[in-house]
């Protein structure tokens, strides 16, 4: 319609988030300050992420600069402004990162009640060849005044207060669940603003998709084969499934989340645990699938309620459509 050429009522992530936490009056702002901090680390790595290639075309990147300084690699630069906006938004206590051996603890004059577990840039082998790359988030919260643990973030997913990620593509994309549904934000270069653009996500409960890394077939167990061999080549008179892996996390759960389908890394005779980590990979990405109508398991169990006990623990993982991953836990519930 023409009288929606120009939006006037913008429906900024801020906005956004502090409609849906009125319903918490304790938590309402310190949750907004938080998220805000998240997002200036997101429109950040974009704004870098965007620069990637260009920087290397005039001899910036991996190179000593002017100063002498060595240039960073985005993936620690994300690393680093993360980390800062976190700890300066005073709403957290404990950082994990996938770039950080060990967690963070913020100092008590900076202490706030939030756990935030991330992966800064997901996917970095692609930022090379400017495939979409993205980062991943998940929120705790401690639960009384105690003096922070380790034991604050061994939590099993479903304890996650919020999850999300923001991915790097044609455009940028910040998607979020604060436990109400999943919604998704793209960014407005021209305003600096995330502003929603897919509004209660919805996984279709069944998909045409399979997402998987096949060239690790040969280590597969039974049932990942089975089940890959059947997208393949079903024989129960449906269509075969299409094939799209990207190999970027954030980018291959996005399209499953949108278009459907079944997004897998599996454990294989190399890796039994598989590749993903539990803490910033694989539970915000299971909290949105369940989120948004679809299911996240480990081969095991639902992923969720998985219990992790190492912070840089990894864990098979088959998540999307609610049909197709319940395919896939029949084969492992057959297998005994
Ligand atoms: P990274 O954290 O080193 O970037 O690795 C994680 C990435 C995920 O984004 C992606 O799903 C997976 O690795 C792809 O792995 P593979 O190349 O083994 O298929
Ligand atoms: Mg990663």
């Amino acid at each position: 319609h023409a009288a929606d050429a120009h939006r006037t009522d913008l429906m900024t992530i801020t906005r956004f988030v502090l409609n849906e936490q009125s319903k918490y009056p304790e938590s309402r702002g310190d949750f907004t300050i938080l998220l805000n901090h998240i997002v200036l680390g997101c429109k950040f790595v974009c704004s870098a992420v965007n620069k990637a290639g260009l920087a290397k075309l005039i001899g910036l990147a991996g190179e000593t600069n002017v100063q002498g300084e060595e240039q960073k690699k985005l993936d620690v630069l994300s690393n680093e402004v993360f980390v800062k906006a976190l700890v300066s938004s005073g709403r957290t206590c404990i950082l994990v990162s996938e770039e950080d051996e060990e967690a963070t603890f913020v100092d008590p004059s900076k202490r706030g009640r939030y756990c935030v577990v991330f992966d800064p840039l997901d996917g970095s082998s692609n930022i090379d060849c400017g495939v979409s790359i993205g980062t991943i988030f998940g929120i705790y919260m401690i639960k009384d005044n105690h003096e922070p643990t380790l034991d604050d973030v061994l939590q099993p997913g479903k304890q996650m207060l919020a999850a999300g990620y923001c991915m790097y593509g044609s455009s940028c994309t910040l998607v979020l669940s604060t436990g109400e549904g999943v919604n998704g934000f793209t960014l407005d270069p021209s305003l600096g603003e995330f502003i929603l653009t897919h509004p209660d996500i919805k996984i279709p409960k069944k998909g045409k998709i399979y997402s998987v890394n096949e060239g690790n077939a040969k280590n597969w167990d039974g049932p990942t084969a089975k089940y890959v061999e059947k997208c393949k080549f079903p024989k129960d008179g449906s269509s075969s499934k299409s094939l799209r892996y990207i190999g970027s996390m954030v980018a291959d759960v996005h399209r499953t989340l949108l278009y459907g389908g079944i997004f897998l890394y599996p454990a294989d005779k190399k890796s039994p645990s598989g590749k993903l980590r539990v803490l910033y990979e694989v539970f915000p990405m299971s909290f949105l699938m369940e989120q948004a109508g679809g299911q996240a398991f480990t081969g095991k169990q639902r992923a969720l309620d998985l219990v992790p006990t190492k912070i840089h623990e990894r864990s098979p993982i088959f998540l999307g459509s609610f049909d197709d991953v319940e395919d896939i836990k029949a084969l492992y519930a057959a297998e005994g």
